[in-house]
């Protein structure tokens, strides 16, 4: 395929609620989105950096730094462009997977596009629609926090995911089980906010029945989550710790988790994606599908993921309106909890003109 060029496109989108974690609150969604432009088609993705480095190391305003001033070039020098030598080319870069992953996406879209093939089935999707969860925010009381599970619960999804930090962790656990009951499907997710010296405690978790407590410790402390899983009867998994199939064989064979969180631009694209989801398979453990505040273009393509038969357990794959009143693409609505994955060419769904002219802050052209 010959690329003529690369739009990069910043995107304002407001949340309908504040969403808050450990690392902060935000109202507002800053996203980078990317159009592969050839002469025959186009395709598109989103970058899920978020506006700052608190997650990971990456923020927007530098994915689209590392995008304009490196990454998109070194492709200039290829003619002939496919989602594979994309990935090739911009391994030379150290890091900032979540650049490199909505390049390469923008450009496996496109190349779909041309072959007429969607993209659940070139990544070896199974299922025709996802099961899916939400992840509910740290809120100021109980009892809000105990009115959003109930809303949610209302409108279907299938799991439940609290966000916690310390200060805001046992007493809203034992609450939502003690309003919803045991069969529940619960977990809990704390962004590194807790440190080895706070085992004891989380182990208070244990009584709850949680399906798992996700990534509690800092990124790089694969030591100290294989201690917590020898620690902890409830199943320990890891989130930001992940940045590559390595690094998921890594942490598997030091026995530093139980389950496994796949977010396609955490590890670099969803080629590594299949990759991390074939280690966890090959080694029996099970994965789902996280989120990070995806309009529908990255929605989308997360969906035709969670369809690997590796996903036994339900994503942050929430639909659109959990987290926008408008989104840029027609909406994904839950459907008895679930959402269908999408059948159309590449990720199966484009931008809808004039609801993304509203969001735009910016375009910028690079010509290849
Ligand atoms: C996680 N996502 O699993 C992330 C973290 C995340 C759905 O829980 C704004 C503010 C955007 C905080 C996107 C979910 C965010 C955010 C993702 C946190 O760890
Ligand atoms: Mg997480």
């Amino acid at each position: 395929m010959h690329l003529t060029g690369l739009e990069l496109r910043r995107v304002r989108m407001p949340l309908v609620a504040p969403f808050r974690t450990s690392f902060g609150t935000e109202e507002c969604r800053e996203i980078l989105l990317v159009r592969a432009v050839s002469d025959d088609t186009e395709g598109w993705a989103e970058c899920v950096a978020l506006g700052d480095p608190k997650y990971s190391s990456e923020y927007v305003d530098g994915a689209q730094d590392v995008l304009t001033r490196f990454l998109i070039p070194a492709l200039a020098e290829h003619r002939n462009l496919d989602a594979t030598t994309v990935g090739r080319v911009l391994d030379r870069f150290a890091g900032h997977r979540m650049a490199k992953a909505a390049l390469e996406t923008a450009v496996l879209d496109a190349e779909l596009r041309l072959r007429d093939q969607s993209l659940s089935s070139a990544l070896g999707a199974e299922r025709e629609s996802v099961a899916c969860g939400v992840s509910v925010g740290i809120m100021d009381s109980v009892a809000e926090l105990l009115d959003s599970v109930a809303d949610h619960l209302e409108a279907g999804y299938l799991r439940i995911k609290l966000k916690i930090q310390p200060g805001w962790d046992v007493e809203p656990v034992r609450a939502v089980r003690e309003r919803f009951g045991d069969a529940l499907l619960l977990q809990v997710d704390a962004n590194t906010a807790y440190h080895r010296s706070d085992v004891r405690h989380l182990a208070e978790l244990d009584r709850y029945g949680l399906l798992l407590i996700e990534q509690p410790l800092a990124e790089e402390d694969l030591l100290g989550h294989a201690h917590l899983v020898r620690t902890l009867t409830t199943p320990i998994c890891l989130d930001e710790s992940i940045t590559s199939a390595r690094s998921a064989a890594d942490a598997i064979a030091l026995k530093a988790c139980d389950v496994i969180n796949i977010k396609p631009g955490r590890v670099g694209g969803y080629l590594e994606a299949r990759r991390v989801h074939d280690v966890c398979v090959a080694h029996g453990i099970p994965v789902w599908c996280g989120g990070m505040l995806e309009t529908g273009i990255g929605r989308a393509a997360n969906v035709a993921l969670a369809a690997l038969p590796g996903f036994v357990l339900p994503g942050d794959t929430s639909a659109s309106n959990r987290y926008y009143r408008n989104d840029i693409t027609a909406p994904f609505v839950l459907q008895d909890g679930h959402l269908k994955v999408p059948t159309g060419p590449g990720i199966g769904v484009e931008p809808l003109k004039d609801a993304l002219a509203d969001v735009t802050t910016a375009t910028f052209w690079n010509p290849l």
